[in-house]
């Protein structure tokens, strides 16, 4: 069987340490929008979240970043009064960086330079990076001289997400490319899932990569997703501070009905909520109830496999 999976970062990886569980190939598309340059280092946080999460070397706590980290790099910096020092790298992070931006002067794509960083943290699933290409998302945010545009990271690292968010903005999207094999798996899939990650800032720049949305609508493979909002509020992160921007309510059917069924524009046939939120509707979806809490791999697969019976799959 093949699993695609759409994914950000820290709620993208926890999801796929349950969907790896079930005996299937999966490929995971990637947000790619929140990465940056700093210090010259491409980096590239949810790829890396996911990377070093399924690889067994990311930090529990925080969810980003490795585990057993030192901070030398980051005080020295900070030593210089270093532009951007309000982005923490580690010592051990930096060195992915320092790969990655090397492969990528030499010419390779993201998508290569991801697979050549996998061959050392074994994800045990496929990692595609939404698009090779640069894209970016924009936080539209009140400036002291009308709307100003700031990089993702720097409204929600730097500003700590409390500058309101009028509206997102991803960059370079309507230029970019899916990355090779990404409309591809989608095409191939059996289903394809749509991880409880960010629908705003995670879930929504891959779709706006041209070519993936229609490959998602075009698929003859069911599309089932799971919310990322459990009775009212999302579970960790800033989802709530996005859907306001949007006007959309931060429950889980607001955001079943901002996805949207296959049968109008949208992009589900299936629609995973918590138990708290049974009552949910969404036009033209099947929404299924039951516990929603990522607590082990073992209850994430639970609830991958309830997300497969609903559209009729087996695993
Ligand atoms: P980020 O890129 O690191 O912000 O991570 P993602 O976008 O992949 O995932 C963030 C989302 O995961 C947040 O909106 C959370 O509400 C959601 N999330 C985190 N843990 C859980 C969980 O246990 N269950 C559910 N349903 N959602 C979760
Ligand atoms: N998140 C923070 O809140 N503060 C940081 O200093 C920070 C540094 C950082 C470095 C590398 C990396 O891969 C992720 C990092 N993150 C940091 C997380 C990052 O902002 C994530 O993109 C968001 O949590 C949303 O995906
Ligand atoms: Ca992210």
């Amino acid at each position: 069987m093949r699993i695609v999976v759409l994914v950000g970062g820290i709620g993208g990886a926890r999801f796929l340490e349950g969907v790896r569980r079930l005996p299937a190939e999966v490929t995971a598309i990637v947000n790619t929008g929140d990465d940056l340059t700093l210090h010259g280092l491409r980096i590239c946080p949810d790829l890396d979240s996911v990377m070093y999460t399924l690889g067994g070397g990311a930090d529990p706590e925080r969810g980003w970043g490795r585990a057993g980290e030192t901070w030398t790099v980051r005080d020295e910096l900070a030593a210089y009064d270093a532009e951007g020092r309000w982005f923490s790298l580690g010592d051990k992070d930096i060195a992915t960086h320092l790969m990655r931006t090397r492969m990528t002067d030499a010419g390779y794509p993201l998508s290569a330079v991801t697979e050549a960083l996998c061959a050392r943290w074994k994800p045990g699933v496929r990692l595609l990076p939404m698009s090779d290409d640069r894209v970016e998302t924009h936080v539209v945010v009140d400036g002291d001289s009308g709307p100003q545009a700031i990089h993702f990271q720097e409204w929600w690292v730097r500003h700590r997400g409390e500058l309101p968010a009028r509206r997102f903005v991803f960059t370079g999207a309507a230029q970019a490319r899916p990355a090779p094999g990404v409309t591809e798996a989608v095409a191939a899939a059996d289903v394809v899932l749509l991880a409880p990650s960010n629908p705003v800032v995670s879930i929504a720049p891959i779709l706006a990569v041209p070519g993936v949305r229609e490959a998602v609508r075009a698929t003859a493979a069911p599309v089932v997703g799971v919310s990322p909002i459990i009775g009212g509020a999302p579970v960790r992160g800033m989802a709530d501070k996005c859907l306001a921007a949007l006007d959309v309510p931060v429950t889980a059917q607001g955001v079943g009905r901002m996805y949207g069924s296959r049968r109008d524009d949208g992009v589900l046939d299936g629609w995973l909520v918590d138990d708290e939120d049974a009552q949910t509707t969404v036009d033209g979806v099947a929404v299924s109830a039951g516990p929603l809490w990522m607590s082990s791999p073992e209850a994430t697969e639970a609830m991958v496999r309830r997300g497969l019976d609903l559209v009729g799959i087996t695993a």
